[in-house]
């Protein structure tokens, strides 16, 4: 796994990723210089006065477009920076996002992300650049935007030396050979409003705590995502 991953974001909107970065794990890991994000603004590319970026769609209904002749120019200078890397374009009809997805992208060294806005692109700008297209669920956002920080925040927990404990990611759920939910957690105090932790927790039976830890996982997975456990034995595919 490589220990940077730079992030090139193209958007018409990089405030929104301004406290985003600048907060927590992701402004360590930039401070770390583990991951480099720039973010770019695709109105740069606009050559006329009022810097037009949308269009309506030809043959009418609603909505505006961003136009191919603006996002297309603005995709390959940025690509022709540096090595193309891997191109995301965030859209609802795209692949959907998930570990398994962002443990392939986690080996990349350069992710170049297209966020969209309005009712989406010109279909040229992906019969263009073919990019892949992705999603990160079956709801409609108001643009890419988001979309690109979960893609950030869940790749860049991949890379190593950007958690505080270097075990702290390999857990997690639904990382690969782990698609079972984490087992419950509990601190100080041991018992509050006649809630209490459970006992072997705090009986240093390391063994013990372990198999307490497991069994809860398997309880919790059943209750709360028996599809995780359908898909994990074989019964049916996942489908990504
Ligand atoms: Cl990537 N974009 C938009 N606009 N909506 C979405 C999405 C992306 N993923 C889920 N919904």
């Amino acid at each position: 796994m490589p220990s940077v991953i730079c992030f090139d974001v193209l958007t018409l909107f990089p405030s929104i990723f301004e406290g985003f970065l600048s907060e927590s794990v992701l402004k360590g890991a930039l401070a770390a210089q583990k991951i480099e994000v720039r973010l770019h603004n695709m109105r740069d590319w606009a050559d006329d006065k009022h810097a037009t970026m949308d269009d309506r769609p030809f043959g009418g209904g609603p909505g505006m477009l961003l136009k191919v002749d603006r996002v297309v120019p603005c995709v390959e200078e940025i690509q022709h920076q540096q090595q193309p890397g891997r191109l995301l374009m965030f859209t609802p009809q795209g692949r959907c996002f998930n570990q398994r997805f962002a443990e392939e992208l986690a080996t990349e060294q350069r992710i170049v992300m297209l966020c969209g806005r309005y009712e989406g692109f010109d279909e040229r700008v992906a019969e263009i650049l073919k990019p892949e297209e992705v999603s990160i669920g079956d709801y409609i956002l108001n643009g890419g935007e988001v979309a690109a920080m979960v893609v950030i925040e869940t790749v860049m927990r991949l890379i190593r030396g950007v958690l505080g404990d270097e075990d702290s990611n390999r857990f997690d759920s639904f990382s690969t050979g782990n698609r079972i939910l984490d087992c419950a957690h509990y601190t100080r105090p041991r018992e509050y409003r006649g809630f209490s932790v459970p006992e072997i927790l705090l009986s240093g039976n390391h063994a013990e705590i372990a198999q307490w830890r497991n069994n809860n996982s398997l309880q919790r997975t059943k209750e709360k995502r028996p599809d995780l456990l359908v898909t994990a034995s074989g019964n049916s595919s996942p489908k990504n």
